[in-house]
């Protein structure tokens, strides 16, 4: 079995996206979801400007690494004030769920004066985006949507009391329940502090594989990092298997050196075969990936 630094290989030019690709005026660009959509792999990027507000742009790649970012924002903060009055300091770090009717679900976390929720929008084209709801009581981040009902109802992840993943069931998507914590922060471990689900839960023959990222509070402040679980493919709640150790964490100087030095924070996948592309934000500053094989992060949870 590969050692635990290998599984992820970093791309050799990273980082892939920086504030001077964005072809407006921005502080920085991070966090992005990821998708395909036709012939391309789509990134929304959490773009935040020099007010520090931040809002969601996309970007479009044929290879997965060089990307074309819009002129314009996909998502402003709401203006109608059912949504505004919750998204006033922001829209941040969103996740994207394809369904196989076609449908994308993007879920992102609003920022205000009411503490972060999570917001769910959604869109067919990625030209019209329409808000649905927003669907947690604060004080939530990290909300990410499985990407297809498991009996009967429609399956979320979030991190509502700022510590544990928890699951949440919905049978419309506008109201959500029956939740329960799933995953813990392990004592003395690197992902001690506090744990939130990465890009959206992947679905394989084995289970669905989750990448979480993990919080250690050191002397130096807190240090972002990046684990995997596998849960059950019919009941997510049982938990098969989560890796000891961390698989990728700041090492280099773009991960350790920015508005919010040592953190990689992963928000979005995409897959090919057994190959898969993972994006992460690297010190709240700009955009990176990094390769692996779903079958050695599959192997190393059930090690
Ligand atoms: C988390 C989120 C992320 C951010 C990370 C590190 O709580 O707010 O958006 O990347 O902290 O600052």
């Amino acid at each position: 079995m590969k050692h635990l630094d290998q599984i992820f290989v970093r791309y050799k030019d990273n980082p892939i996206l920086e504030k001077d690709d964005i072809p407006y005026p921005a502080n920085t660009v991070f966090n992005p979801a990821a998708c395909k959509y036709k012939d391309y792999i789509y990134l929304l990027l959490r773009v935040e400007d020099r007010m520090g507000i931040s809002h969601l742009t996309l970007a479009r790649s044929k290879d997965g690494f060089n990307f074309e970012v819009d002129k314009n924002p996909f998502m402003y903060p709401g203006e109608d004030p059912y949504f505004s009055i919750y998204e006033e300091y922001g829209i941040e770090d969103a996740r994207i769920t394809q369904f196989s009717d076609g449908v994308y679900y993007i879920m992102y976390v609003v920022h205000s004066a009411f503490s972060p929720r999570i917001g769910i929008a959604k869109t067919n084209d990625f030209k019209k985006v329409k808000r649905l709801e927003i669907i947690s009581e604060p004080s939530t981040k990290d909300g990410v949507l499985f990407s297809e009902k498991i009996k009967g109802e429609y399956v979320r992840l979030d991190r509502p009391d700022d510590e544990n993943i928890w699951i949440s069931y919905s049978p419309d998507l506008k109201y959500w329940g029956k939740s329960k914590v799933l995953l813990y922060p392990r004592e003395g471990k690197w992902d001690a502090q506090k744990i939130g689900a990465g890009p959206p839960p992947i679905k394989t023959e084995r289970g669905w594989l989750l990448i979480y990222h993990g919080v250690r509070m050191t002397a130096a402040g807190r240090l972002y990092r990046v684990g995997v679980g596998l849960l059950d493919l019919e009941n997510p709640e049982k938990v098969l298997g989560v890796n000891d150790g961390f698989l990728l964490g700041p090492k280099e100087n773009y991960e350790r050196i920015g508005d919010v030095g040592n953190v990689v924070f992963p928000t979005g996948v995409v897959i090919e075969g057994d190959e898969l592309i993972m994006y992460y934000g690297a010190a709240d500053s700009c955009v990176c990936a990094a390769t692996a094989k779903l079958s050695d992060l599959i192997d190393i949870c059930l090690a």
